[in-house]
């Protein structure tokens, strides 16, 4: 993928003349010469290139300081100055994300041109992190941007992949000599492996280890609280890639650590069991046994007299799409703001931020839409069945309406409405008295291996915008697909005009994928793969029922006009 046109200007938010006139004494301000590096020292020329990305001329500069620096003391006393500032920068709300990435990607050119001709300096690195995303859990962007991040900063990152079981972590981390071990995972149930696997490091006598855990699906109260409980050493949660570095400068002595953070050691039992209460209280979406044997009162939801007709049986394939219409239901506000992580500035209002934002992060979203144009392949997968609902079940039938085929046991809300999806059909037991949809979409897996490519190669903005771009297409997709269902089933009647309102489901029904609150059951994906076979548009399930190629979604398509996204508890 090409490099990002230096359009520095275009999308940094700080004025970088400005922060280089504070920060670097020797830069003359009345300087109007067309070489921004004119006049600087070779010092302040290197800290330039990596704060504001720039890869030109870069070997020439870093030749220059070699007649009077080391290879490591240009390392660690001029470029990892720069990341420092880069990360104050960022820190400050001055710089996004996909600019760190940019200076992370210079970092390491140099440091790819300065290796071969450095010695391995015992203890010249400033600490060792092995980072694993958990077993059962297959989301690896989060952890590689806490890769690139550290070991951009200074800090030696044995990286082992995804779905790792504590086995491997243990022994990697032995192996590599890592002084610390960093976990990751996005799944609820990743928070209970991660528990499970601190379980396992005080049984093994390993509470030496610091342990640094980051993920959504994690609260700071469940990993500072719960977790450093259950741990007889030192656990942490990193919010981000950058308090995960903050953590390994307090862990590895090179920042003072806060004292409130690092928890006396404890002696723990190994199998000491924690209180299942307090492992749920940091979500509300956690899976629940009780909530399903809960059948308590129905909610006040009256299920409609003449559902739709089924428009077949069974289920049917598409896979030739414009994709250029797909991308016209990418939620640019998911993109950029959650993908690409731009941030709101201190002080910008948000209609400023988002013109901003359709300015800035805009051309790049154009960029990728023609770049990624041969690499997302979008498949459906869809299909409608004789369904009714008894209680929390959903019962679908064959296509003679009669005879069971599968049910899923779905939770019902405790108080409130006491919803339950179950509720959007008609009652029934023994036969069919109502219809029910499935959809399941993918954009194929060249995604995943041009993400993979980017990331080894080390363009790491690149693959923050590729990454992000291909999971919302696969989003996109979904709502594309969703509003040819409603055509389908006849309940087009509440289309909005504009897409925003689509965006927040203001349509007749609604999509619920497996694994969300009110179907949080993952294993229900196996039931789903029942009734649609998606196996012959590429998409397969794996062992922790998470589908692959990862940039794809599940969904049970409900047509009753009330169903709109409700929580649980
Ligand atoms: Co889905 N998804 N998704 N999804 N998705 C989650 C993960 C979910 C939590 C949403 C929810 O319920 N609210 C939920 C899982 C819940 C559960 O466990 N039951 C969920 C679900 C259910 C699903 C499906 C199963 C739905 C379905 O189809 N039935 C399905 C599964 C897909 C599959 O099996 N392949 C699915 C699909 C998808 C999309 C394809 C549409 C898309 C992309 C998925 C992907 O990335 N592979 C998607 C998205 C976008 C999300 C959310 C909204 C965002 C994830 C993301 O990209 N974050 C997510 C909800 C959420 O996270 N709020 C959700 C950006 C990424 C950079 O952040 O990885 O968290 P993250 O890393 C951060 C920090 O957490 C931290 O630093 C990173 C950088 O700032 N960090 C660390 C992470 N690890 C760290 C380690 C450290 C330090 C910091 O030190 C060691």
């Amino acid at each position: 993928m090409p490099e990002e046109p230096s359009n520095l200007e275009q999308v940094c938010i700080y004025d970088p003349l400005i922060e280089l006139m504070a920060r670097f004494e020797n830069v003359k301000a009345s300087s109007t010469s067309s070489n921004p590096f004119e006049g600087l020292s070779v010092e302040d020329k290197l800290k330039k290139h990596i704060i504001e990305g720039i890869k030109k001329n870069l070997e020439a500069d870093l030749d220059e300081a070699l007649t009077t620096y080391s290879p490591l003391q240009v390392i660690n006393d001029i470029l990892l100055d720069g990341m420092k500032t880069v990360g104050d920068l960022f820190g400050s709300g001055a710089m996004q994300l996909p600019f760190v990435l940019q200076s992370a990607e210079v970092m390491k050119s140099a440091v790819r041109y300065l290796e071969p001709m450095m010695e391995k300096v015992e203890g010249s690195e400033k600490g060792s992190i092995l980072l694993a995303t958990v077993a059962g859990d297959v989301h690896d962007i989060g952890k590689n941007l806490v890769d690139i991040i550290l070991s951009n900063n200074g800090y030696r990152v044995v990286n082992i992949g995804i779905k790792q079981p504590i086995n491997s972590i243990l022994d990697k981390a032995a192996e590599s000599k890592c002084q610390v071990i960093g976990m990751s995972g996005l799944l609820v149930k990743s928070t209970l492996v991660m528990r499970d696997n601190l379980l396992e490091l005080n049984s093994r006598g390993l509470s030496a280890y610091p342990v640094i855990l980051g993920g959504a699906a994690l609260t700071r109260a469940y990993v500072e609280q719960d977790l450093q409980d259950i741990y007889s050493g030192s656990v942490f949660y990193a919010q981000d890639a950058f308090e995960g570095l903050r953590l390994m400068g307090e862990i590895s002595g090179e920042i003072p650590a806060s004292p409130a953070r690092i928890a006396p050691p404890k002696v723990v039992d190994g199998d000491e069991v924690i209180d299942p209460a307090r492992v749920r209280s940091h979500r509300t979406d956690v899976l629940d046994p009780e909530l399903y044997v809960f059948a308590g009162v129905s909610s006040d939801v009256v299920p409609v007299d003449n559902p739709p007709a089924l428009p077949f049986f069974g289920s049917k394939r598409h896979q030739k799409f414009d994709l250029f219409e797909i991308y016209k239901y990418i939620n640019p506000i998911a993109l950029f703001r959650g993908q690409w992580q731009y941030r709101r500035p201190d002080g910008m209002g948000n209609l400023e931020f988002t013109e901003w934002l359709n300015a800035h992060a805009g051309p790049v979203f154009e960029r990728m839409k023609r770049e990624l144009a041969s690499v997302l392949k979008p498949k459906v997968k869809w299909g409608y069945f004789p369904c009714s609902g008894s209680g929390n079940d959903l019962i679908i039938y064959r296509d003679d309406l009669k005879t069971e085929w599968l049910r899923f046991s779905l939770p019902r809300q405790r108080d409130g409405r006491r919803l339950c999806i179950t509720d959007f059909f008609r009652p029934g037991e023994g036969g069919a008295t109502d219809t029910v949809g499935f959809q399941i979409v993918t954009i194929g897996s060249d995604a995943t291996a041009l993400e993979r490519k980017l990331f080894d190669g080390g363009d790491y903005q690149d693959y923050l915008y590729v990454h992000g771009m291909s999971v919302e297409t696969a989003e996109a997709l979904a709502e594309y697909w969703h509003r040819q269902v409603r055509i389908e089933l006849g309940i087009a009647d509440q289309e909005p005009d504009d897409m925003r309102l689509l965006f927040s489901a203001k349509y007749h029904g609604a999509r619920y994928s497996f694994g969300y609150p009110a179907c949080p059951n993952l294993e229900d994906q196996a039931k789903l793969f029942e009734l649609l076979q998606p196996q012959d548009i590429g998409i397969e399930l794996s062992e922790e029922f998470m589908l692959v190629p990862e940039q794809s979604t599940s969904a049970i398509v409900v047509h009753h006009p009330e169903a709109k996204y409700f929580n649980i508890r």
